[in-house]
């Protein structure tokens, strides 16, 4: 009756337990014993007392502890402590897009059989619907809650992946929510909030429903390319590119979901192991963030860098390293094996230990894992019903529908009307198939809806598969059959892409084309096809090139479904019939192939290098021509906007103290550094309204994207051209070089030559010309960024008022070539759709009070 999922208690103590639920509240049905502080003996304990506060409950758990007991805690399965009455724990258990069993902390089976399995997150990022992402948070961890009650999971979920999409290549792009810091900060923060959902507790430690963990930390998004594995990469990386790119939702994820842990990764950074960097660990995730939470390493990182990256030369060094860094937790048995004779050879103190388990403790006590029988307390409740529920099966599907993305959509050929069809084609790799849809990092779903089984439900469907499988290769491809069904139809569907074979945790992909013969079949399908609608169905995480689909006429439209979850199948048919008008955008730029010929992998630099011809990573920076942008998606309906309310000037104020250095007569500098100014009072609202001017009705996602001002310099009182580099960038300071310019170039007000100038910020011309933005490459700040976006559902013929807020000091602001955060002083020009809008970014000083 009592199962048993990972911990290991005493006979005799799951018996009293027994006993106690039995004859105590008999009317809770429970299947997991306490897993501490369960028995009589809490009574005499004071880290038991849940009136304490939890940093006394975990001193004084410390002080009990052995040397050798302390050893065993310090990794992923933590052994019991039995004579304190503490059962062992299994830390690592995943939640990724549903409640998985990737980690050995969860277990399916009895009556937790499945749980609900959502969207693929890079899917789910498409939605740019920050309340979905909470919810689905909210979902998971009751889920998650039910089965550590069942025995079947784990409290400590090592997730949500939140590296940036730096590379369309990399297997694991599916996982994360793509190439924006500021969106994938956004995801991070409220998907740990909804997973999380702390809320109550004592002396700034609040309860936690479960705990999440922001991973992996960081500038870690390569798995294995050109030999290159991620065990063994060392990712050169600069300080700007970290500030302003890599770290961004690791800090959003601790600072604003206030995750309660950080997982650093196999790589290196800069030469040293994420693991072993007290730069990184202790200085910024725990000071500077303020982490209140565990660092756990990714699984066998020690032993990575130790055996693999050969970086210390014995064990014990790489637990002194590694502690001493910071971490806290070991997934794997490193710790355990080598700690004890780390401590003998003083490599290591027993306080070193200590901090790293008062920070493991501290949250297995905001769980309320020390506070007697989970039957009784918060969460205590849920069991079975609340896995699965319907409620919970329609979130799925919902996310799905909100996530998908209509690419392109010619002569408005979708939505098809079911009415005028007698029978649809439906084809391809991807058309019938039920694992593909919940990607990598699932748990076994509820049940599925495949493509086909979703098409069925509104038409009469012929089907064929066209390939034996999504690699598609070969002779012996069941093309022609496809071709014949496509040529009888009065519509195909045909659904292509990739699965877990072809782009995963350890695989890369080399190419974006579509696999194997995948764009044979397109291709032979749309030329058979009776001249009725063709629609490509995208399955896949990453990008894909599918130029030639998007430029062949007989192609009707392309949809982009992600890894939609477990009822993707119902979703894709939703849009493509209409049922649900498409608002997803895209979180990632897709990439020509020529990309992916030309860029290594390795290569972390996110902003262009024309000398060198690298363009440059993500629609910040990069240069090139796209398949599509990031933010691309089309609906059913067209929408009109027009400003509100948005400010033509905003104040910059900074901390009382800080002054701009040298400020000049006109009050104006070029960059305030973001920690000198009031970030809090920073919020600009922009208020736009949409208008749906179609029949149906939709969702629509406003974007705000801005261009950072150039040139608005006004003090130059000499003639010619001042070139400023970005590392020169210093608040109020004056132009440090005067730069001879080519005379062919002085003909132009605005430089057109980007090689020239791709390792300049802007100049400035005579005060009394008008400045003009320099186009082409620039080293400093990105040629766009998004600074705020948000979902609204307008109804045909309505107008809804949108209230944005821009964070001046997230989205107006850079990191200059020392890391330094500044917020640029001068225009910043927003586009909004094809909406065109100019803030003034000026400094304004504050009053310093005078002393009473
Ligand atoms: C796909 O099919 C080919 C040919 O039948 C086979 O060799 C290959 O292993 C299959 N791939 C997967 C991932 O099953
Ligand atoms: C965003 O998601 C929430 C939660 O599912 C949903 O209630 C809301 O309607 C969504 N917003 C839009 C505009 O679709
Ligand atoms: C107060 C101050 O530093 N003012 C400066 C403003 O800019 C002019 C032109 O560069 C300088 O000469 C002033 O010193």
């Amino acid at each position: 009756m009592l199962k048993m999922g990972n911990t290991r208690p005493q006979r005799r103590r799951l018996l009293l337990v027994a006993f106690l639920l039995v004859t105590l509240i008999a009317a809770v049905e429970s299947s997991r014993p306490a897993f501490a502080c369960g028995g009589p003996e809490a009574a005499g304990m004071r880290f038991c007392n849940r009136d304490l506060p939890i940093k006394v409950r975990v001193r004084d758990l410390i002080g009990r502890l052995e040397t050798e007991e302390k050893i065993r805690l310090l990794v992923n399965n933590a052994a019991p402590v039995p004579r304190l009455g503490i059962g062992g724990y299994e830390w690592w258990s995943e939640a990724l897009h549903g409640i998985s069993d990737t980690g050995p902390g969860v277990k399916f089976g009895g009556d937790f059989p499945g749980a609900t399995s959502f969207p693929q997150v890079i899917l789910a990022a498409a939605s740019f619907n920050a309340s979905l992402w909470e919810r689905i948070g909210r979902v998971v961890s009751d889920e998650g809650r039910a089965m550590y009650n069942g025995g079947r999971a784990g409290l400590t979920f090592w997730s949500p992946n939140v590296n940036i999409y730096r590379d369309p290549r990399w297997g694991r792009g599916q996982e994360t929510p793509g190439e924006d810091p500021i969106l994938a900060g956004k995801y991070a923060a409220h998907y740990v909030r909804g997973l999380q959902q702390a809320s109550g507790g004592r002396s700034g430690h609040l309860h936690l429903k479960v705990a999440a963990c922001c991973k992996h930390y960081t500038a870690y998004d390569l798995d294995n390319w050109h030999g290159v594995d991620r065990f063994h990469f060392n990712a050169k990386v600069s300080k700007q590119d970290l500030e302003d790119t890599f770290e961004v939702p690791f800090k959003a994820c601790v600072m604003e979901g206030k995750a309660a842990s950080i997982m650093c990764s196999y790589n290196q950074v800069n030469g040293i192991p994420t693991c072993a960097n007290p730069n990184l660990l202790l200085n910024t995730v725990r000071t500077q963030w303020g982490l209140n939470g565990y660092i756990v390493t990714d699984c066998d990182s020690i032993a990575v860098f130790y055996n693999d990256q050969h970086y210390t030369a014995t064990p014990e060094d790489a637990v002194a390293i590694a502690l001493k860094a910071g971490l806290d937790l070991d997934c794997g048995p490193f710790l355990a094996q080598y700690t004890g004779s780390a401590i003998q050879q003083g490599k290591v103190s027993i306080s070193d230990v200590d901090n790293a388990l008062s920070n493991t403790l501290t949250v297995q006590m905001r769980l309320g894992m020390f506070n007697g029988d989970p039957a009784t307390q918060p969460y205590g409740n849920l069991g079975p019903k609340d896995v699965c529920s319907p409620a919970h099966q329609s979130l799925a599907l919902e996310a799905a529908r909100q996530g998908i993305v209509l690419l392109k959509n010619h002569r408005h050929a979708l939505p098809l009307r079911p009415s005028t069809l007698r029978s649809v084609a439906v084809i391809g790799p991807n058309s019938d198939v039920t694992t593909t849809m919940i990607g990598n990092y699932a748990g076994n779903p509820c049940g599925y809806i495949t493509p086909l089984q979703g098409i069925n439900r509104y038409v009469r469907t012929v089907h064929q598969t066209g390939c034996i499988n999504v690699s598609c290769f070969g002779p012996n491809q069941p093309i022609d059959s496809a071709v014949n069904a496509a040529r009888q139809a009065d519509a195909v569907i045909v659904l292509v892409g990739l699965d877990q074979s072809l782009e995963a945790e350890t695989i890369d992909r080399d190419s974006l084309l579509l696999p194997g013969r995948q764009a044979e079949l397109v291709q032979k399908a749309a030329a058979a096809s009776s001249g009725g609608p063709v629609v490509v169905v995208l399955i896949s995480g990453g990008s894909l090139d599918i130029s030639f689909a998007r430029d062949d006429p007989r192609v009707s439209a392309i949809v982009w479904a992600g890894y939609p979850g477990q009822s993707g199948g119902q979703a894709i048919a939703d849009v493509v019939f209409g049922a649900y008008n498409p608002g997803g955008r895209l979180p990632m730029t897709w990439y020509p192939q020529a990309f992916a010929d030309q860029v290594p992998m390795t290569e972390m630099g996110m902003r262009s290098d024309p000398a060198r011809g690298y363009p440059g990573r993500s629609y910040r920076f990069y240069t090139g021509p796209v398949v599509y942008p990031f933010g691309h998606g089309l609906s059913y309906s067209k929408f009109s906007y027009s400003i509100a309310q948005a400010p033509a000037t905003f104040a910059v104020r900074l901390s009382v103290g800080r002054q701009p250095a040298a400020a000049n007569s006109t009050g104006s500098v070029r960059t305030v550094r973001v920690n000198h100014a009031r970030c809090d009072d920073l919020i600009m609202p922009v208020h736009v309204d949409v208008t749906n001017l179609g029949d149906l009705d939709g969702v629509h996602t406003v974007l705000v994207f801005s261009r950072p001002p150039i040139g608005s310099e006004r003090w130059v009182p000499q003639r010619n051209f001042y070139l400023v580099r970005c590392k020169d960038l210093e608040e109020g300071s004056v132009l440090p070089k005067k730069v001879q310019i080519p005379s062919f170039l002085k003909k132009y007000r605005v430089f057109q030559k980007t090689q020239y100038l791709h390792f300049l910020t802007y100049f400035c011309l005579k005060p009394n010309l008008p400045l003009h933005p320099v186009k082409g490459p620039n080293n400093c700040s990105p040629q766009r960024q998004l600074v705020a976006f948000e979902k609204v559902h307008v109804a045909s013929g309505k107008t809804i008022r949108v209230k944005l807020g821009v964070d001046v000091c997230a989205g107006l602001s850079f990191a200059d070539n020392h890391g330094t955060r500044r917020i640029l002083i001068g225009d910043h020009n927003f586009e909004i759709g094809d909406l065109a809008h100019t803030v003034s970014l000026q400094v304004q000083r504050e009053m310093i009070p005078d002393p009473v």
